[in-house]
């Protein structure tokens, strides 16, 4: 039986009953985001009029070994096998994993015909950057729209999700992989046991295993909650992830903080059993005690937060409104949708959103249903301000928004604090 026909046998919510890591039982949760759709479920004009599924966004810590997780994990095929968002569709994405190829080319130096696999590859935008430096690619992605893309674009693209299966397959017909990527992806793993058996059976034995993602001490300290959402099922930091990576032939040898999505970690791991943790990885244990990232009060603190950005912007954009002002949103992204949904930012406040991404223009968000716009609409239509819902790619777009602006058009910023500008 193939994965996707499993997975339909499965129910489309599961509740966690232990924690993904330690498999601890005691996991307290401090924040309930939902229901609500999930963050890249948008909708069709011919479907508007259809129910809506909408699914729990419950959020807690294990009290055991201090993993963020969710506490309810909708089935993903739901999530991932039709999937509108693209890396593509931000020139800083793309510009990212060209440096990540170029950097891990000679950083490893990886012989031509060497094997690179990207686990969740998307339209294979991080392949086409590895593929200019003469390497073997292969992607593997569960979404079947974006495979089809990524192989007519030329990039071999296996249409499942990541698995130990998978990989004992792969190895079998290509050899084990030199370097395996994971950009934005082992966050959205629920069985991460049977995830990192497929990383040690497929990674070659002087291979590095490379992943991405958002940081656990960015999303607190600069309040991105909206980076919680369904798709997300982990919100890692390191203590955990040491944690994890004890029950593999498998430990971290370098461990690096990044700008993107909000302030991210890059993992390098590599074979072999953990004997001194590396002087990047001592670094952000210590900086995780001094922000006592493991201590319940931070979450407390964290939603009254929450609560205190919501009614700055909610305030704000009323005032907006209330003077005759138009607004749209800038950037139909996942983050961006938990957003309007949690603080109740409906088309009483925005007219439409532009987006850059082919797959969402035409389109309307999940829940709230407001119209999906190619950019170039905002200078046909000139509206007074632009909601900033994409603010993880703040710099690429106020500088692609110059004219816009120089018409006397404002955006208006939520990270890290409600502000015009
Ligand atoms: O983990 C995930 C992150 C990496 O990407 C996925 N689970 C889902 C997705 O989250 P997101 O939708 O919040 O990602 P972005 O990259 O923050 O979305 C940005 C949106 O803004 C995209 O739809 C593209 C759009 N955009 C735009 O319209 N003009 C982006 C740029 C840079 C622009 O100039």
């Amino acid at each position: 039986m193939s994965i996707s026909k499993a997975s339909k046998l499965e129910p489309e919510v599961t509740p966690v009953e232990n924690c993904r890591i330690c498999k601890n039982k005691d996991i307290t949760t401090f924040l309930s985001l939902g229901p609500l759709p999930t963050p890249n479920a948008y909708i069709s004009k011919e479907d508007l009029e259809k129910p809506e599924p909408t699914y729990p966004l419950n959020v807690g810590y294990c009290n055991s070994c201090g993993l963020v997780q969710l506490t309810q994990i909708v089935r993903p095929d739901i999530m991932f096998k039709n999937y509108r968002y693209v890396p593509s569709a931000s020139q800083t994405m793309i510009e990212h994993f060209g440096r990540l190829a170029k950097e891990t080319v000679k950083r490893f130096n990886l012989a031509p015909g060497a094997l690179v696999v990207d686990i969740g590859s998307s339209d294979g935008t991080l392949l086409k950057a590895f593929r200019k430096h003469k390497v073997n690619v292969l992607g593997i992605d569960p979404a079947t729209n974006l495979a089809e893309i990524a192989n007519a674009s030329g990039i071999e693209t296996i249409n499942n999700f990541f698995s130990r299966e998978l990989a004992g397959r792969i190895r079998a017909e290509r050899g084990q992989a030199k370097v395996i990527t994971a950009t934005n992806v082992v966050g959205h793993i629920a069985n991460l046991d049977n995830f990192f058996r497929g990383i040690e059976s497929l990674l070659s034995v002087d291979g590095v295993f490379i992943a991405e993602f958002p940081y656990l001490v960015d999303l607190l300290e600069k309040t991105e909650f909206d980076t919680i959402y369904q798709e997300h099922l982990s919100y890692f930091s390191v203590k955990p992830l040491l944690k994890l990576l004890e029950s593999f032939e498998l430990k971290i040898s370098g461990i690096t903080r990044i700008d993107v999505h909000g302030g991210s970690l890059r993992i390098f791991v590599r074979k072999g059993s953990s004997g001194s943790l590396p002087p990047s990885v001592i670094k952000l244990l210590g900086l995780e005690e001094e922000r006592r990232i493991y201590k319940p009060e931070i979450y407390r603190a964290f939603t009254e937060r929450i609560e205190k950005k919501r009614q700055d912007l909610v305030s704000l954009l009323s005032q907006l409104k209330h003077s005759g002002k138009r607004i749209v949103g800038y950037g139909a992204s996942a983050r961006g949708n938990i957003l309007l949904h949690y603080f109740g930012i409906d088309r009483k406040f925005l007219d439409y959103v532009v987006d850059s991404t082919p797959y969402k223009q035409g389109l309307y968000t999940p829940g709230h249903h407001i119209p999906i716009f190619p950019e170039s609409k905002i200078l046909e239509d000139q509206p007074d301000y632009a909601l900033l819902l994409a603010w993880n790619f703040v710099d690429e777009i106020l500088a692609k928004q110059k004219e816009y602006r120089k018409r006397g058009g404002r955006f208006v910023l939520i990270v890290p604090k409600a502000r015009i500008v």
